[in-house]
């Protein structure tokens, strides 16, 4: 420490990534299940205090299927389609959440969606 960096205050930068409570889900939803039915609901944390590049500004996103939304706020997945499980069984998703940041980090984690056969057919 010198004189110098006495001149500057202390800022916050954006040095914390999104951290997912889990690096990975593992769901398994019945079939036949409503189209727009929430499976699963995914939360991450940014440790950064500022609303620009802390918790407040995380938003997620999803790859692997079409089969899926996740709720870019609320972090809430769900089905957007019936799903047939003689189809595809089996889902591999990849949720992500970013912070706002001018170079922004982000965070990958992965949710395993097993449609289970439904008892009432
Ligand atoms: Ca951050
Ligand atoms: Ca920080």
């Amino acid at each position: 420490m010198n004189c110098c960096t006495c001149l500057f205050l202390p800022q916050d930068e954006n040095d914390n990534p999104p951290e997912f409570s889990k690096s990975s889900y593992i769901i398994k939803i019945p079939e036949n299940l409503i189209a727009g039915a929430t499976v699963l609901v995914v939360n991450a944390t940014d440790l950064d205090s500022s609303r620009e590049f802390g918790q407040a500004s995380l938003i997620y996103s999803l790859e692997g299927s079409s089969q899926f939304r996740l709720n870019s706020r609320s972090g809430e997945l769900t089905t957007t389609a019936l799903l047939d499980r003689e189809q595809k069984s089996e889902y591999i998703l990849i949720v992500r959440a970013v912070d706002g940041g001018v170079g922004p980090q982000q965070k990958t984690g992965i949710a395993t969606v097993t449609t289970l056969h439904s008892s009432f057919n």
